[in-house]
């Protein structure tokens, strides 16, 4: 039947059904009216915020020829970013054009004192090279390529001309070994964006073409001005012991997770003076895993996406901040706690680096020799949860595979070690500072201000048997379930002969 439907049979039809629609909707509104207990859908209230419209375009709402504004210059037009243990790309500029020069090579790059790997980089620096602009300047950017197969760049988060955007075969032609690309736009806005490359991303990000692009505002708010301003990327490798590469092939097992390229300690402190206005800025294009990045004796608010700022009103506190595969996050907070705070990812696996996955669980066995028994067939197996001796020691006492980090981590201050490894720092903030380029050392606590081991005095001002035996949520004698009167007595009474008094 449908075949013989004509044309114009099909527009009337379709005219006769819009009638109904129409017809049957003015009869619904009217009874409705008629009927006030009748369900009546909310009017959308309009989304606008000082006259900011909910659908804003993305290009600025602009042509994208546009005439550029001239060069940024740091300290002057902006406040340089600081790059932990990374590098920001040298610029010149040619007839009011910002030019770059990155360069796409192999080198033998260092995560941690203790292991190497064959990385790939941008000028020589993995993860960590930064492209500094400012909005509404004209930047011409030549990507050399030194690797032994092609490659391009794309640019995260940024509004270009649709042939500056850098995906191998769909944007433009590869970059083959041995050549040189330029890329050429007009920045139309600011923000925290990435770049890297497009092409068999799995392998060329994997081995660490990955950078931050960073453009400051043209006409700052008050409030975009910071006393530090840091950029840390973050990534995830996968580097079997003994081998001189990083296995890109790899999609869950990661063991070396990274901070502009190292991990802690080798990460660096970010230092700050006790008041200072900080703001972080996170990149994560890592292969598989987000990253709840988080701090310690501070809050934060998430000020900024790499799709814009976020307004103020929209803006809420928090410890943690997800940084999802391809995204960026900007934090900002005020560092008033003097002290050493840890800064890092909250995935347990995180802050490990090459350990393996592939053992039992042995906490709770008495393992006696094993570990020494093992070891000449699995190098560097321990025991874990075993000895009094944590895993970041051993792996400071214990011999250990040549070029290899399966747990290391920092002497700390006490003598005692951070089992802390891969994606973790350290925010130093300190009353004075005699640079923020250096070191401050550890954090010289007031005096009563550490927690160290209990006196006797304490524990008997308090009331404090540690030799009282604990309650058993299995036998039921936990939260006031116990019989009362029992042999076992009452455990409020029994575990804190202090709340009787
Ligand atoms: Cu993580």
């Amino acid at each position: 039947m449908a075949e013989n439907i004509s044309r114009r049979q099909m527009l009337g039809l379709t005219a006769a059904t819009v009638g109904g629609v129409t017809a049957l909707t003015a009869g619904a509104r009217a009874g409705t009216a008629e009927q006030p207990g009748r369900y009546r859908p909310a009017a959308g209230s309009p989304r606008t915020e000082n006259e900011r419209p909910y659908w804003e375009e993305s290009y600025s709402g602009g042509p994208i020829q546009v005439e550029p504004l001239p060069p940024g210059r740091p300290g002057k037009d902006y406040k340089p970013v600081v790059v932990p243990t990374g590098y920001t790309l040298p610029f010149k500029i040619v007839n009011g054009v910002k030019v770059f020069h990155v360069i796409a090579e192999e080198v033998d790059h260092a995560f941690d004192s203790g292991l190497r790997a064959k990385c790939w980089a941008y000028n020589g620096y993995v993860n960590s090279t930064m492209i500094e602009a400012v909005e509404g300047e004209r930047v011409r950017i030549y990507v050399t390529n030194r690797l032994p197969i092609a490659t391009s760049i794309h640019w995260h988060g940024i509004y270009l001309p649709n042939g500056m955007d850098g995906v191998a075969g769909l944007t433009q032609p590869y970059i083959k070994p041995g050549e040189t690309a330029k890329y050429e736009w007009t920045l139309r806005q600011h923000g925290t964006f990435m770049f890297h490359s497009h092409h068999d991303e799995m392998t060329q990000m994997g081995m660490g073409l990955i950078g931050m692009f960073i453009i400051h505002p043209r006409q700052p708010a008050p409030e975009y001005h910071v006393d530090r301003d840091f950029a840390i990327m973050l990534s995830e490798w996968d580097i079997p012991v003994g081998t001189a590469r990083p296995n890109t092939l790899e999609m869950t097992d990661f063991n070396t997770l990274t901070m502009n390229g190292k991990v802690f300690p080798s990460t660096g402190p970010l230092v700050c003076k006790t008041g200072d206005k900080v703001r972080i800025r996170l990149g994560n294009l890592g292969a598989m895993d987000h990253h709840p990045i988080h701090i310690h004796g501070h809050k934060f608010r998430i000020t900024a996406t790499d799709g814009d700022d976020i307004p103020l009103s929209a803006q809420w506190p928090e410890t943690t901040v997800l940084v999802a595969v391809g995204q960026t996050r900007t934090i900002e907070f005020v560092a008033d706690a003097p002290g050493d705070w840890a800064f890092h990812c909250h995935m347990t696996h995180h802050v490990m680096n090459q350990m393996g996955h592939e053992f039992p669980n042995m906490v709770g066995v008495k393992p006696g020799d094993l570990d020494e028994r093992v070891r000449p067939l699995l190098p560097g197996y321990m025991t874990m949860g075993q000895t009094g001796m944590d895993m970041g020691r051993m792996a400071e006492v214990m011999p250990m595979p040549a070029n290899s980090i399966p747990m290391k981590g920092a002497v700390g201050p006490f003598g005692d070690y951070i089992s802390m490894g891969g994606m973790f720092t350290i925010i130093k903030v300190r009353d004075r500072l005699a640079s923020y380029d250096k070191d401050p050392g550890w954090y010289q606590h007031p005096r009563g201000t550490v927690a160290l081991k209990a006196s006797a005095a304490d524990l008997a001002r308090d009331g404090i048997d540690v030799h009282a035996p604990t309650p058993s949520a299995a036998d039921g004698t936990a939260n006031g379930s116990a019989p009362r009167g029992g042999s076992q007595g009452e455990p409020g009474q029994t575990r804190m002969p202090g709340h009787a008094h």
